[in-house]
């Protein structure tokens, strides 16, 4: 495993931190076997966002934004969290105040232990009725698009598209979380996407110290603090295990 160097300054905000945030993108499911969005592998390398992450798109042509949702849906069913995810978990542990922020839709969070997570894209296991709002977590369907189970009209993707708001709760205590950090991660994230992406920008305004995990330099890389180049399910664990040599706590 690649050792990571640790700064004096960061180790201090580590031993001090006591409003603690973390941000987190595609880049940290991808050792799970998830495709990121933008890169050589990405998504939206053979795929054109606007034909399906629009609400455009899912009017124009439903069944081909479902069929593109059910195959990512059997990715993700398919793949499990990797260390990356399971270091969070603990870090919310390691710190009273602890708020993560993912932007993805894979519960890979959630299924690694961490309790409260703000999904700002929502969740690509559930299904929302585009006439009545209703949700639920059906996998099969007798055809596409589905339909609601109670008013008949179109099921989609319970996921957060170009153009449309975020849900305001997540939103809302993402922005409180990064204003009020004194340590903010952001990982695996290309920092492309707003709202989201202005999150480690606010911290970093309001006095965080800021700190990048990911493969690439990204669209933030230049005002973080501290800047780990490598795979977050690698680095993650290092700084997990830094965290608790610091605060005395037994492996
Ligand atoms: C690793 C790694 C490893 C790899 N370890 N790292 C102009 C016109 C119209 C709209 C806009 C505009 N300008 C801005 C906007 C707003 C727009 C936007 O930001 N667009 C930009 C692209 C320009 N945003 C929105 O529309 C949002 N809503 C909004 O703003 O509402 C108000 C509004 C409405 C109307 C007009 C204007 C404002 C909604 C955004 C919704 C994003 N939706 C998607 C898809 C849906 C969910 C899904 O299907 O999963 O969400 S797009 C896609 O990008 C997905 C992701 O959550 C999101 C962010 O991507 P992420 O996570 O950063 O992934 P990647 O692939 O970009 O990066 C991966 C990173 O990981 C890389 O850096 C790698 O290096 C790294 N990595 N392996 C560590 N092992
Ligand atoms: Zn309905």
């Amino acid at each position: 495993m690649t050792q990571i160097e640790f700064s004096e300054q960061f180790i201090d905000i580590l031993k001090s931190a006591k409003k603690v945030a973390a941000l987190t993108g595609a880049g940290i499911s991808a050792e799970s076997g998830v495709p990121t969005f933008r890169g050589k592998d990405g998504w939206w390398k053979n795929h054109d966002p606007m034909t399906l992450a629009t609400y455009e798109a899912f009017t124009r042509d439903p069944v081909l934004v479902w069929e593109w949702y059910l195959h990512r849906r059997n990715i993700v069913h398919k793949s499990k969290p990797n260390p990356g995810h399971y270091a969070l978990a603990e870090m919310a542990k390691l710190y009273d105040d602890f708020t993560l922020i993912t932007q993805n839709v894979d519960r890979f969070h959630m299924d690694a232990g961490s309790e409260l997570i703000y999904e700002l894209h929502g969740n690509i296991h559930r299904n929302r009725c585009i006439e009545c709002g209703f949700t639920d977590y059906t996998e099969t369907f007798p055809e596409l698009p589905p339909k609601c189970p109670e008013c008949e009209g179109k099921f989609r993707p319970d996921v957060v598209w170009f153009g449309e708001m975020l849900p305001h709760d997540a939103i809302d205590n993402s922005m409180r979380a990064a204003n009020n950090a004194d340590l903010f991660f952001s990982v695996g994230t290309s920092a492309a996407v707003q709202p989201a992406a202005s999150l480690p920008i606010i911290a970093k305004q309001n006095g965080a110290f800021v700190v990048e995990v990911n493969l690439e330099p990204s669209g933030i890389s230049h005002m973080c603090d501290v800047k780990y180049q490598g795979k977050s399910g690698e680095i993650l664990p290092h700084i997990i295990e830094k965290i608790k040599e610091l605060k005395g706590i037994d492996k």
